[in-house]
């Protein structure tokens, strides 16, 4: 059955794969799915054809035959549920997987997304200047007990899997901030996952996305 995923027609990143498509592409290539890509642009995301698949407007979708998904957490368990690759065997291992996509999604990204909004929307502001400090804080508290937990281990919790891959897409947007340089071990996990092929294939296919895009 197709597999068709959207994403953004013109992405604000240039292609850098930190809009949340690319951690789908990224599974789907983990476990070897064919797929095919929909872009949608911004308009488009609050027109009707894309608000029936995605009621918040946003990228990304998925959809395989009569099942339609937004997001990304829901996207990737699904890949990973039906397609060996992403997660263990055993039952246990599985769920703490489970765990640690869920850890990526409600407990690191949150204060990511949060200081990097107010470096897109509040940089002009008054509070600003002592606002930032804070929000720097609460992004280093989540690396300290990340790379504590990790370690000197490759992954989270034994093999890579669906929990690493959310993991390192979630860090991933921070590496602009400076913060990461302070956390070694998170820089070269982050790596060891940007070195994976089927990272490096989703990665080469969305920068395509914008290389092909007209200028403007
Ligand atoms: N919780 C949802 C999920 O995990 O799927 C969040 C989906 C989401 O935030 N989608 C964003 C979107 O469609 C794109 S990824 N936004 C348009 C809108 O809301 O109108 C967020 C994103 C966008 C761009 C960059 N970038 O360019 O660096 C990074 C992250």
């Amino acid at each position: 059955m197709t597999i068709t995923i959207t994403a953004f027609e013109n992405s604000p990143d240039r292609g850098q794969g930190l809009a949340r498509d690319m951690r789908v592409r990224w599974a789907l290539e983990e476990v070897g799915q064919r797929y095919e890509v929909r872009l949608v642009s911004f308009k488009g995301l609050k027109q009707p054809a894309h608000l029936a698949l995605h009621p918040f407007g946003q990228i990304p979708t998925y959809e395989e035959g009569d099942l339609v998904l937004f997001e990304s957490g829901a996207i990737l368990l699904h890949i990973a549920e039906h397609h060996p690759g992403l997660l263990p065997l055993d039952a246990d291992a599985r769920m703490r997987a489970i765990m640690w996509m869920f850890a990526a999604l409600n407990t690191v990204e949150p204060p990511i997304v949060e200081r990097s909004m107010a470096v897109i929307l509040e940089r002009d502001k008054p509070w600003y200047a002592e606002r930032q400090p804070m929000l720097d804080a609460r992004v280093r508290a989540r690396l300290d007990a990340l790379s504590g937990r990790l370690g000197d281990g490759d992954w989270l919790d034994g093999a890579f899997s669906v929990g690493d891959l959310m993991m390192v897409t979630v860090l991933r947007r921070l590496q602009s901030s400076g913060l990461l340089q302070d956390y070694p071990t998170l820089l070269a996990y982050i790596a060891r996952g940007e070195a994976r092929p089927a990272y490096q294939r989703a990665f080469a296919d969305q920068l395509a996305v914008f290389t092909a895009a007209p200028a403007g």
